[in-house]
């Protein structure tokens, strides 16, 4: 199966239904009062982090993701069926960023757990809802609330206690079958794994998650192996335990490739560098594992050792003490804060005038459109609430200003008007 772990969609919550104008009509009955009902509201759009899942790559076939709008509002007072919310699931550790502003909207890293990304549309009112003792047959409803879509990028970031980082095929993956029921594929040639790998660890009734991830290699940073964009894994990852094939089974010098991989997560990342470490020195059932330890230790006083031997099973006692005892210094796993998305109805705030060189008034911007989606220019109510609104927001005031005189030719969207001071 092909690991997928960034991906871009287009998501939308459902519009509001339009507000029904109607009149309630029965034999004999000249003429009933309205009774045209509200729209219904659109459904929301909603991620949902399902442990099940451990790739993005379905959001490689499907680009669209849109909830369902909301009914319109009918006759007889019957209120339009509310839009059925979209849930988009995702494996858990999904980032969901805004493309355009780059904020992240959702962190997905807690499993089963619910977010609403954006909110459907309010439905608009029925003509019932706009009766007055003044005006008793208003034959104006109002528009539902249209919503906007939004470009979003997924990314997966494994969410783990412990990451296993080092080179091909120093045992990284037997390792992690060793300590928990994960059954990652092992195999004598460079890269056996090829996306990560989680599984549960414990000691001592006390249990964290443990990531498998691909071999490393030096140049990782620039393209050489499988790369380094899988180690976007571990930044989430509280500590490391770094595994060096200590017989040098392989020809290799564990001491050199210590280095040379903390010098690979460092270019990756700064953050990368900081996270804390202890070396697994694996193979110890091998030969020249005594001397190549020796010449470890000697070389990074400073580095905490544990000689094991994953083929036997052996010396996972003392690290795993260990890694227990760092993550409780440790504070827990990075969450993102997340920022809601303006609204969502699709309007942002604020207008903006223009006078182009034909002398007409150009108005646009959220508010307008706002204005204009929620206006019905056959109804004399709805335009005068229009002029009031116009007025409210500062529209009016902001074209005096701008040199707006009687007369004038205003344009907002596609409605053109004159100018009365
Ligand atoms: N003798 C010996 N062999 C081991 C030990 N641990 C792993 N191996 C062998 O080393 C080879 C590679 O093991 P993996 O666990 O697949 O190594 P890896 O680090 O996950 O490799 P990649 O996924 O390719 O990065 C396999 O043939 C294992 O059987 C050990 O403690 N002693
Ligand atoms: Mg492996």
């Amino acid at each position: 199966m092909q690991f997928v772990d960034k991906a871009r969609i287009v998501v939308k919550a459902g519009n509001g239904g339009d507000g029904h104008a109607s009149f309630h009509r029965e034999k004999y009955v000249q003429m009933g009062g309205p009774d045209g009902g509200d729209g219904g509201r659109g459904g929301d759009l909603v991620f949902f982090a399902d442990p099940h899942m451990s790739t993005l790559l379905d959001f490689k076939f499907q680009r669209f993701y849109r909830a369902e709008n909301g009914e319109p509002g009918k006759p007889e007072l019957s209120t339009g069926k509310n839009g059925k919310p979209l849930v988009i699931r995702v494996p858990v550790g999904t980032i969901v960023r805004d493309v355009e502003s780059g904020a992240i909207l959702a962190d997905m890293s807690e499993g089963n757990k619910e977010r609403i990304i954006l909110r459907g549309g309010r439905g608009g009112k029925g003509n019932a809802k706009f009766a007055t003792p003044t005006h008793q047959a208003p034959r104006f409803s109002q528009p539902g609330i249209k919503t906007a879509e939004y470009e979003v990028e997924l990314e997966l970031k494994s969410i783990a206690d412990v990451g296993l980082v080092g080179l091909p095929s120093v045992g990284k993956s037997t390792i992690l079958s060793v300590l928990t029921a994960a059954k990652p594929k092992i195999a004598a040639y460079h890269f056996t794994t090829l996306s990560p790998n989680l599984g549960v660890a414990s000691r001592h009734n006390r249990s964290f998650v443990l990531a498998d991830i691909p071999g490393l290699i030096e140049g990782a940073a620039e393209g050489a192996g499988l790369g380094h964009d899988f180690l976007r894994h571990i930044e989430r990852t509280r500590m490391l335990v770094h595994v060096v094939d200590i017989s040098g089974s392989e020809m290799r010098d564990p001491v050199e490739d210590f280095q040379k991989i903390n010098d690979e997560l460092s270019k990756f990342s700064p953050l990368l560098a900081e996270i804390p470490q202890l070396v697994a020195a694996n193979k110890t059932d091998l030969p020249e594992s005594d001397e190549n330890l020796a010449r470890f230790k000697e070389a990074y006083p400073n580095v905490e050792v544990f000689p094991v031997s994953a083929a036997t099973a052996q010396g996972f006692e003392a690290l795993l003490d260990r890694v227990v005892q760092v993550l409780d210094t440790l504070p827990p796993v990075l969450r993102y804060e997340e920022t809601d998305l303006a609204e969502s109805t699709g309007y942002e705030s604020g207008f903006h005038i223009e006078r182009g060189d034909d002398g007409v008034f150009d108005v646009s911007g959220g508010e307008i459109e706002k204005l204009l989606d929620s206006t019905n220019p056959d109804d004399e109510l709805s335009m005068r609430r229009f002029q009031q609104l116009l007025i409210k927001n500062g529209i009016i005031s902001a074209l005096r200003e701008m040199g707006a005189k009687d007369g004038d030719s205003i344009r907002l969207g596609e409605w053109e008007f004159d100018f009365l001071d």
